[in-house]
């Protein structure tokens, strides 16, 4: 989060919610539970017993992971979309973890094992665009209160994890049970200096993305290039900009403003 804030570029509410009113976000959810059964990795998992709608084995996991819940996939957590009319250019707020040198060219992205943490993976940028792109137009929050809607492309962080089988301890991708899932994320830029912990229930939510471009032009290096987070589930706090290192593990990560005083799960 940066400095003061200045200049804040609020959509126009009414208007905002009219389109978020026009949408049936009841057809969305089902489309975004649909991209999730559509992966292998989730098959196992839509075939299971349903609790409200829930695969079980789901449930249960969003159930441990504290208090997001069996609701998590419900509507009411899916975050509204808004028509591409509506996007303005967010300012750059929040430069913590991009002050260094930095190659865009030697870049990777570094995934640790959830098992043995001193195995890293690294990816390439190519690798991620070789994944479904994926397009979102959400409404993009700040804690300290401005709002904008920006359109994301990227790939669904869950078709990442899932095609690489990073979230399981053997690294299978069809894992036998959802106890075997990593319960947290954590995401730092490469010089650790701004991280994010995530609950793997919000990491695999269907809205949240890697993302590589911004309003439909490739990232800047200050909006976060050439890899960032957007989950609309979430306030602005945990889409980190610049991801070096990505790690799944089972202790609940530190997290940046978690750190000084907000809430760990800047949710809204
Ligand atoms: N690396 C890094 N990522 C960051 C931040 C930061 O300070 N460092 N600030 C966060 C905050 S508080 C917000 S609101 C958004 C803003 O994204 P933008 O600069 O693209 O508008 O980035 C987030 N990601
Ligand atoms: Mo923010």
């Amino acid at each position: 989060m940066a400095d003061t804030p200045q200049n804040p570029a609020p959509s126009s509410d009414e208007q905002v919610q009219r389109e978020a009113n026009s949408r049936s976000r009841r057809a969305f959810l089902v489309t975004g539970v649909a991209a999730l059964a559509s992966l292998g990795g989730w098959r196992w998992l839509v075939s299971q017993p349903k609790e409200a709608g829930i695969p079980r084995p789901l449930r249960s996991v969003l159930e441990a992971n504290g208090k997001l819940a069996g609701e998590y996939f419900s509507d009411a957590h899916l975050a509204p979309v808004f028509s591409k009319r509506l996007v303005r250019e967010p300012r750059v707020n929040g430069k913590i973890g991009m002050r260094g040198e930095f190659d865009p060219a030697a870049w990777r992205l570094q995934v640790n094992s959830f098992t043995d943490p001193k195995r890293v993976q690294a990816f390439t940028l190519e690798d991620i665009k070789a994944l479904p792109r994926v397009e979102i137009t959400t409404e993009l929050k700040c804690i300290e209160g401005w709002s904008v809607v920006v359109n994301w492309a990227g790939a669904r962080f869950a078709d990442f994890a899932i095609k690489y089988g990073l979230a399981t301890p053997d690294g299978n991708s069809t894992a036998a049970s959802a106890e075997a899932l990593a319960p947290y994320v954590r995401v730092a830029t490469p010089d650790n200096a701004y991280y994010v912990g995530l609950d793997i229930a919000s990491a695999m939510h269907p809205q949240t993305l890697l993302c590589y471009e911004m309003n439909g032009q490739p990232l800047t290096p200050e909006h976060g290039a050439p890899l960032r987070l957007a989950m609309p589930v979430k306030y602005g706090i945990k889409y980190l900009k610049r991801i070096g290192n990505i790690q799944f593990t089972s202790q609940r990560p530190a997290d940046y403003w978690a750190d000084r005083g907000y809430d760990w799960n800047a949710g809204h």
